[in-house]
């Protein structure tokens, strides 16, 4: 991180005169000033005003504070496993890691997207980002599970990505790292980027009633990186603009050569036109392999589908749906105005901030203005598309949120500071520091119509000097600014899960009323569901043995298992049968190589355990259930593989040692 952080700062040096050695901010231990414990206080007992939906990076998961106190609420997992839910542990949700490469159960998530319904957070869905093995996640925000996952063909690095357009129409996705299509053979040299490389625009349809995520289209573009993106909105929806740098098109040594040219782009996209063009039949079949994982919540088990088509646009042929704007040097972010004029570019190594107006872009649109083409694309003339620039703001501009009051909010990586500038004037109004290097900012809002101009946060990479030390690792952190003011204030750092990245946050009002509490038991339709303790029964399958079992405050039904085998297959599907709220069981046994389980009320979990060695072996609730607890306990007895013990189960002085024999 340091190393990048100098040689970051070494090529800035090139051409700004601003020392580096001011890059860090001092007096830290007088950054905060007295009130500020005050109003980041929530009395015990006491909620929170918002939600945080913060990115955990190279975690692959999603986690959930409350503000302005950072109490972390929940950690949803969403692309990597996660043993405090058994998410990818349990039967039940293992395909929901499945890829076209199999299982992958650890992925780098970046971006959080709420849902939004004329440009507002519906509360209805969060959607996020896989960065290595190119997936979009949908999590569900009345259960705070992830609900459905698509993989994204044609793409490396799935970065620019989830962002949505202002009724959630679709989410979408840019590569990062440009690659050859899906169906070539792509065993070429890597250095011929120039003539086989493409990046690709994926559009995935979300279901306006629930949330069912399709990949409807893709546009086929330039051979460059697509790092963020923004949908227009107000007066700019049906556009998406994306940043794009690599545009020297380098396969190597990218922090020199792709830093040559003096400006990369900002990639404005007519999704409305590139629609009508869909619905013209000029797509193009294309055959791919991607999974698409669902979860029900009847069934309360995921399936996973590999599906073989889609229909891509291409970009050069239908000259009329992209266009470049120049952007100076590597743009990072891209951020459109709560108006939808204003879009905000972040070049890492600029030492100003471009700000394009959309009407300017479509004047030039119309009037052909145009600086010639790259790779068949217009490139529409910078002074054209350009309101104006904000002049010396810091160093290593990455992101920009908006207050809904006029001004925005940058993040510098380098200069690690907070800047506010008004959109109007271009004037940089106010800075604070943050501690150290910050990546993302949220305002929660930040990217609606109406953000709530209350607090900031800033999402930092570097932590060192204001955590205990922890060895060789420190958390990540996050800092809470209040900017109700003129001025912003720190007012308090929590640590996060994970690197955080991008963060959006919501009223808790919008979804506290909304979480579900419990599955309704009669509604399970899970095929080993045990809906009493009169339907649990131990099933014999060949060498597979399936235990409907039942978990209530404070015994399993059976807690007695005899007549298991060396050789077997045991399934323990554990039906919660509680309907109080916030009454989980778990559940584990001696020598599971995989897994335990932990089991919401009204729901069936699996898991498979192979014993392998004769004997006693002890199960037991992981979860502190009652006073009981540590009584909801039993025992399985393993017999070697030719043994004639056969196979009963029992709990209590019930004891039917009743047999049962498979089909
Ligand atoms: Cu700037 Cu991956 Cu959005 Cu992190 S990215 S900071
Ligand atoms: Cu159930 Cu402890």
């Amino acid at each position: 991180m340091k190393t990048k952080q100098l040689v970051f700062a070494s090529l800035l040096a090139g051409y700004t005169a601003i020392s580096l050695i001011a890059c860090k901010p001092k007096n830290t231990s007088n950054a905060v000033s007295g009130d500020a414990a005050a109003k980041a206080y929530v009395a015990p007992g006491k909620y929170d005003e918002f939600y945080n939906f913060v990115s955990g990076g190279f975690s692959g998961q999603m986690s959930v504070y409350g503000l302005p106190s950072g109490r972390l609420l929940r950690v949803i997992p969403v692309f990597s496993q996660d043993p405090e839910k058994g998410w990818g542990f349990s039967e039940e949700t293992k395909p929901m890691l499945n890829t076209s490469h199999g299982n992958i159960p650890w992925d780098d998530l970046h971006h959080t997207q709420l849902s939004k319904t004329a440009g507002e957070i519906d509360g209805r869905w969060c959607f996020a980002n896989a960065n290595n093995t190119p997936r979009v996640a949908r999590v569900d925000l009345s259960t705070f599970r992830t609900a459905e996952i698509i993989e994204l063909p044609n793409s490396g690095g799935n970065h620019s990505s989830p962002f949505i357009t202002e009724n959630t129409e679709y989410v979408v996705a840019g590569t990062r790292f440009s690659v050859p299509p899906d169906d070539v053979n792509g065993d070429i040299p890597i250095n011929s980027y120039k003539q086989n490389f493409k990046g690709t625009l994926s559009f995935i349809s979300v279901a306006k009633e629930d949330g069912a995520m399709d990949l409807a289209f893709q546009i086929q573009c330039p051979g460059v990186n697509f790092d963020l993106s923004r949908a227009g909105k107000g007066v700019s929806h049906g556009w998406f603009f994306f940043s794009c740098y690599n545009t020297e098109q380098a396969n190597t040594l990218l922090e020199v050569n792709a830093s040559q040219k003096d400006k990369d782009f900002i990639m404005a996209v007519n999704w409305k036109k590139a629609e009508e063009y869909l619905k013209a039949g000029k797509g193009k079949k294309q055959s791919v392999k991607y999974a698409h994982n669902v979860y029900s919540d009847k069934t309360h088990s995921a399936t996973s589908e590999i599906k073989t088509e889609v229909t891509v646009l291409d970009s050069k042929e239908l000259s009329d749906i992209c266009y470049f704007i120049p952007c100076p040097k590597s743009p990072h972010g891209c951020d459109v105005d709560p108006s939808g004029q204003y879009i905000v570019g972040s070049g890492k190594l600029a030492a100003l901030i471009p700000v394009f107006s959309y009407d300017k872009i479509q004047a030039a649109i119309a009037a052909k203005d145009f600086a010639g083409d790259y790779d068949g694309i217009p490139v529409i003339k910078y002074e054209s598309a350009l309101y104006g620039e904000v002049k010396k703001p810091g160093l290593g501009p990455l992101h920009t949120e908006f207050d809904g009051k006029g001004n925005a909010y940058t993040s510098f990586f380098v200069s690690s500071e907070v800047v506010k500038w008004n959109i109007k004037d271009l004037k940089v109004i106010d800075r604070a520091p943050t501690y150290y290097s910050v990546g993302h900012l949220c305002i929660p809002g930040g990217d609606t119509k109406t953000p709530n101009a209350k607090y900031l946060i800033a999402y930092n990479k570097i932590t060192k000097d204001r955590y205990l030390p922890t060895g060789p690792e420190l958390s990540q952190s996050a800092q809470l600014y209040d900017i109700s003011g003129d001025k912003m204030q720190l007012i308090l750092d929590f640590p996060t899960i994970g690197e955080p990245h991008y963060a959006q946050a919501c009223a808790a009002d919008i979804l506290k009323s909304k979480s579900l509490k419990i599955f309704k038991i009669d509604d399970n339709q899970n095929t080993y569901v045990a809906k009493g303790e009169k339907e649990t029964k131990v099933v014999r399958e060949g060498n597979k043995v399936h235990v409907y079992m039942t978990a209530i405050r404070s015994h399993l039904t059976p807690d007695n298992i005899e007549g298991i085998k060396l050789g077997d297959e045991v399934y323990f599907h554990v039906t919660n049968l509680e309907q109080d709220w916030d009454v989980p069981h778990g559940f584990a046994i001696k020598g599971a190589s995989n897994a335990e389980l932990l089991i919401m009320p009204g729901e069936t979990q699996t898991l498979k355990w192979i014993p392998n060695r004769v004997g006693i072996s002890p199960m037991y609730c992981t979860d502190f259930c009652s006073a009981l607890h540590q009584e909801m306990t039993g025992y399985v007895r393993v017999s070697p593989s030719g043994s004639n013990v056969p196979l009963q189960f029992s709990t209590g002085d019930k004891k039917p040692a009743s047999e049962t024999t498979g089909k």
